[in-house]
């Protein structure tokens, strides 16, 4: 091999093995994606996330002869945008087609690292932020299950007594705990299990017993206090990681799932009320700013009158597909009834959210909704109600209220407007 062939077959080792780490990073999302559109159907968040993941894979895989990868991810691709654009319906088969190309690519990636190790990466990032509490007296398994747990990518608490780990959990609620049965008495864990699951924010940890108390009867009796998962001594550690990685991943639909509105899968007034006052809290904490804007169908009504409801769903459908389009990701969409939403721009001032909405607005109205299965076009408009922390509200009661006074200044004078809340005309004091 020549000079220039042995520095070209390197720099694409080089390019390979970058490519290889950027798909590592970007592969839990991509997961997550599927699993969500697996579970749920439409998603459109899901559905772009997918279609940005397999371009780059199709584009980059294909340039440095990763044609494994590349042929999937081109393949997943296409029909990824005949979804998107060309309203065809996300069905069952296609699901199943995405699904089975994404698991090829997975495949593919997976006989490509030399060390064999993906899975261990891609827990690594899908599970950089969860907190696991480890409560057990046995110093050597703390000290095995917090490093396994650990590398991958979890934030691992070790303690010996249930005391201790009582006071941390009411600053920082654990996302999991692995207990043990005996503690300094017989049956501490199950003591412990009990009087967490008596409290209601407490309800919801998932809780794995990891006992030497290995009998039928102990594990009947584990669950019976609230155990989610039971695990007798001697162990295998990676069953131990698989099992928590299960019990995390299926919270985690199921909180997405009920956090989504079910037509647009956009969030819900569930989520808003949730969200919104974290943001009220951290803006005063931390003395940052942001804006969030009421949004509302102009005569949404007239639509399910001349068209029928499903209709009406279908035009909902399709204006939060271009709210997804135009807002940034960092923008959180909310359903907050019927044909109104309510969107949060963080650390954005009025002004600029003004901008973006006018923007939203205006392409609103210039583009109508075509439906091909109704083979209609419906022209619809907006109307825009912003309000912003803290000039116009420093309560999310009161900024709700400025953004739908705003609204109503829009309704008012005439629709297909967006209007800025003025304090004093909201009669807040
Ligand atoms: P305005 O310009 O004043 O906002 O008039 P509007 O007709 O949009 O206002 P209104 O609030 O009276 O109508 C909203 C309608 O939205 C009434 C309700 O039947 C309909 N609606 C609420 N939820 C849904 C839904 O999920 N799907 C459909 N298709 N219609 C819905
Ligand atoms: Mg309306």
């Amino acid at each position: 091999m020549s000079n220039t062939e042995e520095r070209l077959k390197s720099n694409i080792d080089k390019a390979r093995l970058i490519f290889l780490q950027e798909i590592n990073e970007r592969l839990p999302e991509a997961l997550k994606s599927i699993d969500c559109i697996k579970g749920y159907g439409y998603d459109i968040q899901s559905i772009e996330r997918l279609y940005k993941f397999t371009h780059t894979l199709r584009g980059s895989g294909e340039t440095i002869g990763m044609f494994g990868i590349s042929h999937p991810a081109a393949e997943m691709n296409v029909a990824l945008k005949l979804i998107k654009n060309y309203g065809v319906k996300l069905e069952k088969g296609i699901i199943a087609f995405l699904d089975e190309r994404l698991e090829e690519i997975v495949e593919e990636i997976g006989d490509n690292h030399s060390n064999n190790n993906l899975h261990f990466k891609i827990s690594k990032s899908s599970n950089s932020k969860k907190k696991i509490y480890v409560i057990d007296d046995d110093a050597t398994v703390t000290s095995l299950v917090s490093e396994v747990l650990t590398e991958q990518g979890f934030k691992v608490m070790a303690f010996h007594e249930t005391k201790k780990a009582e006071k941390y959990i009411k600053i920082e609620q654990p996302d999991l705990i692995v207990l043990d049965i005996i503690l300094s008495t017989e049956d501490e864990g199950i003591e412990f299990c009990r009087k967490i699951r008596s409290c209601e924010c407490f309800k919801l940890i998932p809780i794995i017993f990891l006992t030497r108390k290995n009998e039928l009867n102990d594990k009947l009796e584990g669950f019976a206090n609230g155990a989610d998962d039971y695990m007798g001594k001697p162990f295998q550690v990676e069953e131990l990681a698989a099992r928590v990685h299960s019990i995390l991943n299926r919270l985690e639909i199921h909180q997405y799932l009920i956090l989504r509105d079910e037509l647009t899968q956009v969030y819900n007034r569930r989520y808003l009320e949730q969200r919104l006052p974290e943001e009220v809290a951290k803006a005063k904490r931390i003395g940052s700013i942001f804006s969030i804007a009421m949004i509302d169908i102009d005569f949404f009504k007239q639509i399910n009158d001349e068209y029928g409801h499903a209709t009406g769903d279908d035009v909902l459908q399709s204006f939060v597909e271009l709210m997804n389009k135009s807002l940034r990701t960092s923008d959180v969409i909310c359903r907050y009834g019927g044909d109104e939403f309510i969107v949060i721009f963080t650390d954005t001032p009025k002004a600029v959210a003004n901008q973006v909405l006018e923007r939203l607005r205006d392409e609103v109205a210039k583009r109508p909704v075509m439906l091909i299965k109704d083979k209609v076009s419906i022209n619809i408009t907006v109307s825009i109600g912003v309000a912003g922390f803290d000039e116009d509200g420093t309560s999310v009661d009161e900024l709700i209220l400025s953004a739908d006074s705003a609204l109503y200044n829009s309704k008012a004078l005439g629709r297909n407007m967006v209007s800025l809340s003025k304090r004093e005309s909201n009669n807040i004091v």
